[in-house]
């Protein structure tokens, strides 16, 4: 007999929706019911329903997470949105050690890209405390709309973009402002009638700059402008001309009424680097004449601007005006470039300062005043001692990337410009900052009898890599600056005075040798104790500063000593096959017969076109009248004639000075070959005194001419 067939299994669910009764109206009674339901369903029935709810449930936990993460991200990226970054970022990385520094003082550093600023420089300035608040917000939105007006001009140049050491710099794409355009027509200029830093005389308005002695700055106040003039009067002459017209003196052109042979030859020599430059290189900074192209460091025009007042003082009137015309229309500040901070202030805003001096064009004196604002990102440090870099599109400053230390000469070597372009706009702000440099080296230890070493940190402000001294590269205008600060100030400032005085000593107790057998007076090197018969061409330009020193009245101790130096600056050219100096040379100290005193190692036989030994040729010839002076100079220019002349167009440097036959050209044209080379043998073969009075300008490390103070 069969066993009674197993009741069919029911392979689905039923799911009674009937509503519950609750005859008690009560919980237990509606659980009861559940689970009796639940009972009665079959263990197949039960796995489905659990396994429904259990992927319900998954489903839901995944859900909750991703529209979780969806919300995060939009808020994050609508915060980002608001966050202050820059609208280009640096071109170089950003300072690692400089970033990590612990010490770092809130709002110093390390400096954060800033927002880029699309209506003029980054303006980290605070204004001298004179005058009421509303007059100075007046005076201030002037000074903006001014250079903002400026800055409108040659933006196509910008729009363009440019390449930078083979970078991408974007332009910024900026409204363009509407513009204003500074007075420029005929020749001479025409006196610039703008309302800022001019000067309302006898019924004529005087252009800044045009002679010295100059009054210290003022503010003016006008009925209903309130303070907005930063007033100088001219009190002496320029160029040998009495004040012009109505008590104003005139702005002229300087063409000397005649210009000898060899004047005429460095004319000539100008004019040929200009042609290169102009034809292949306009408006980039630097001529590579051999393959007739360019290359460019800071994109910023750089050789046309270095070579401005050249042309002035040279008389090239139509290659003066072209080039004003450029930095009218095509110089504009507002890029993401890094500049190196002593380099472009030196050669940029130098190079502007002088030129509104010489030619009274107001147009000149807003680009420096643009590009000065520009810089002052650099000085944000813990310590006040700059940063060499600074982007002058975003306001963000660093030292280089391998280090934390910026140059000693190259922070002590920015106050002449930074001092100057203080008083022109009555802005304090760049004289303190610079000069707060100064002081700061002053009391710094680690210095040997006043010489000092080459490096500072930016973050402690303390000397680093101590021990090791050289008046060439890295420490070199140091000294320079320390005495031409004190003649720009007109003498007063005692603690500039007796650092140079000490400094020059510790030259002669612990740098000066002679050589053998012509026994010339050199200036080496010490480290760490030991001295190396090692110096720099840089070291060249100490003849000239000794010579300044003495005819402003230091010890005549100094101008012997700037003549024996001179000598052995000569004999640096004279010793080397082309006539042509070598970028460092070894002196020798043994006495042997048929040994030259100079020497050089293959990797510093090259010659840059470097001014040094021109620019104390110079001072020496200027200051002693001995025409012996005027004749090395003229041998140099003829090496350089032979040696490194492009017919093309331009002067190359060369890789080396000792083979006459193969001297190597390196297919570059420094900008500081049209600005102080050949400006220096220009004034080198004039026998004029009042071409550029030493009594009445100082030069700059880039010979560019700023005026010397008159007592206040
Ligand atoms: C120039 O830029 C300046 O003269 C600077 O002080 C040193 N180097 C070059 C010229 O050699």
């Amino acid at each position: 007999m069969r066993p009674p067939p197993a009741p069919a299994r029911r392979d689905f669910i039923s799911v009674t929706l009937s509503p519950g009764r609750s005859h008690d109206g009560g919980q237990g009674l509606r659980r009861r019911s559940c689970w009796r339901k639940w009972k009665q369903l079959s263990r197949l029935q039960r796995t489905v329903v659990l396994f429904l709810l259990v992927v319900l449930m998954l489903f839901g936990l995944l859900s909750y997470v991703h529209v979780a993460d969806e919300w995060t991200a939009v808020d994050s990226r609508s915060a980002a949105a608001w966050q202050m970054r820059p609208a280009n970022p640096p071109v170089l990385p950003a300072p690692q050690k400089a970033a990590e520094n612990p010490e770092a003082v809130a709002g110093l550093s390390p400096q954060k890209p800033q927002r880029h600023f699309r209506r003029g420089p980054p303006n980290l300035q605070i204004r001298a405390p004179d005058g009421d608040p509303q007059e100075r917000r007046q005076d201030q939105a002037q000074r903006r709309a001014e250079v903002v007006g400026e800055a409108g001009w040659g933006a196509e140049a910008q729009r363009d973009g440019l390449r930078w050491r083979g970078a991408g710099t974007k332009p910024e794409q900026g409204p363009r402002h509407p513009l204003k355009k500074a007075e420029f027509s005929g020749w001479p200029f025409r006196q610039q009638a703008l309302r800022i830093r001019a000067h309302r005389g006898k019924g004529c308005l005087c252009p800044l700059g045009l002679s010295w002695p100059l009054e210290a700055p003022r503010r003016t106040r006008e009925p209903g402008r309130g303070l907005v003039a930063t007033a100088l009067r001219d009190t002496g002459q320029l160029w040998g001309h009495k004040a012009g017209l109505s008590g104003c003196p005139r702005p002229a052109f300087l063409l000397p009424a005649s210009q000898n042979a060899r004047q005429k030859a460095v004319v000539d020599a100008f004019l040929h680097a200009w042609a290169g430059y102009r034809k292949f290189a306009w408006g980039h900074d630097e001529l590579k004449p051999l393959t007739r192209s360019f290359s460019e460091w800071f994109g910023l025009g750089l050789t046309l601007i270095d070579a401005l007042d050249t042309m002035w003082i040279l008389g090239l009137k139509k290659e003066f005006q072209e080039a004003r015309n450029w930095v009218s229309k095509r110089l504009l500040f507002q890029k993401d470039v890094d500049v190196n901070l002593f380099e472009s202030t030196i050669r940029i805003l130098g190079g502007l300062l002088s030129a509104f001096h010489l030619s009274g064009d107001v147009l000149f004196l807003k680009k420096a005043e643009d590009f000065g604002n520009r810089l002052m990102p650099a000085f944000r440090t813990p310590s006040k001692i700059p940063y060499s870099f600074v982007n002058i599109g975003t306001g963000a400053a660093h030292p280089p990337q391998w280090t934390s230390d910026s140059t000693v000469a190259e922070v002590t070597s920015i106050q002449l410009e930074f001092r100057e372009l203080s008083r022109l706009t009555g802005d304090k702000t760049f004289q303190e900052a610079a000069e707060e440099v100064t002081r700061h080296v002053h009391a710094l230890h680690g210095k040997l009898d006043g010489l000092v070493p080459m490096f500072i940190n930016t973050n402690s402000g303390s000397f680093t890599h101590l021990g090791v001294f050289t008046l060439g590269a890295r420490a070199d205008s140091y000294y320079e600056y320390l005495l031409k600060q004190w003649i720009q100030g007109g003498k007063k400032e005692r603690q500039l005075l007796e650092d140079y005085l000490e400094a020059v000593d510790g030259i002669r107790k612990h740098l000066l040798a002679r050589s053998e057998p012509r026994k010339l007076t050199f200036v080496g090197e010490l480290n760490h104790g030991r001295f190396s018969a090692k110096m720099d061409h840089l070291v060249c330009f100490l003849p000239g500063t000794l010579a300044l020193g003495a005819h402003h009245g230091l010890p005549a101790e100094h101008m012997e000593l700037a003549r024996a130096l001179m000598d052995t600056c000569y004999q640096m050219y004279r010793q080397m096959e082309t006539g042509l100096s070598p970028e460092i040379a070894h002196f020798n100290l043994h006495h042997t017969k048929a040994v030259k005193d100079v020497q050089v190692k293959a990797a510093d036989r090259h010659n840059l076109l470097r001014p040094e030994t021109v620019e104390s040729l110079f001072y020496l010839y200027r200051l002693t009248g001995d025409r012996k002076y005027q004749d090395w100079g003229w041998e140099i220019l003829q090496s350089f004639n032979t040696y490194t002349r492009v017919p093309s167009g331009g002067y190359s440097s060369i890789s080396n000075v000792q083979d006459p036959r193969h001297p190597q050209p390196r297919d570059k044209m420094e900008s500081f070959f049209l600005g102080e080379t050949l400006k220096y043998l220009y004034l080198l073969f004039s026998d004029d005194p009042d071409l550029l009075s030493l009594d009445t300008y100082v030069f700059n490390t880039e010979a560019h001419p700023l005026p010397i103070w008159a007592p206040s």
